[in-house]
């Protein structure tokens, strides 16, 4: 009896948790997203300088709560040698986040080929991806707008079939447009969850 009572106690106190995978080129600035993130959602947490914030070799982790669930970041780096790592992940998350800097327009191609790859692989059919047009805070003339990232991104997105996904501004720097990420990004792993069900945690 005891027993039962304790595993219908445990079922009642554990806690959803769901993975999101922040990916993007490296200079996208998801480490610094990643540190905002921390910044806002974790008690007493003062966020890196941002000189402090060096290229991502390897992994940073970070779990926040929101609301009954737990979101847990995965900023796994984005140069070119560390991109084909990227699918070892993706059977593990629920979610993707992919970072665009909105002022390297030298780089639009290559970005867009990133997330075709992304969005291609067998691995990530069905996931929720919100595309990040990051980077908004910069007042320079090579800034694209999110009208004409959306143009490219979500035309990818639609092209390929992705289920679930937007694209939406933000600036990881400034914190603007970032609890309007995270809120999209709730919502669609709880949708989502027959297809991706969470990891249970005490
Ligand atoms: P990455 O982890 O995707 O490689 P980082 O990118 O988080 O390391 O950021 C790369 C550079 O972009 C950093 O500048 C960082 O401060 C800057 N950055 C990231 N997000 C924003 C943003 O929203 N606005 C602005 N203005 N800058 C941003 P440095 O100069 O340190 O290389
Ligand atoms: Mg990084």
């Amino acid at each position: 009896m005891f027993h039962l009572a304790q595993s219908l106690y445990d079922q009642w106190t554990r806690q959803e948790e769901y993975s999101v995978l922040i990916l993007g080129l490296d200079n996208a600035g998801k480490t610094t997203l990643l540190e905002e993130l921390k910044s806002k959602y974790l008690n007493n947490y003062s966020k890196l300088p941002s000189s402090r914030i060096v290229p991502t070799v390897g992994q940073n982790v970070s779990t926040i709560q929101i609301g009954k669930i737990k979101l847990k970041f995965w900023d796994i780096g984005g140069q070119d040698a560390l991109r084909d790592m990227w699918d070892e992940y993706y059977l593990q998350c629920h979610a993707i986040l992919f970072l665009i800097d909105s002022c390297d327009k030298d780089r639009l191609n290559e970005c867009s080929e990133t997330l075709k790859n992304v969005i291609s692989d067998d691995k990530t059919e069905g996931l929720p991806i919100l595309m990040l047009a990051n980077k908004q805070d910069l007042q320079i003339e090579t800034k694209m707008d999110v009208a004409e990232i959306k143009e490219v991104f979500n035309k990818i997105a639609v092209n390929l079939n992705a289920s679930d996904s937007t694209v939406r501004p933000i600036s990881a720097i400034t914190g603007e447009g970032v609890d309007e990420a995270i809120d999209w990004i709730k919502d669609r792993v709880i949708l989502n969850k027959s297809n991706r069900p969470p990891i249970l945690r005490k």
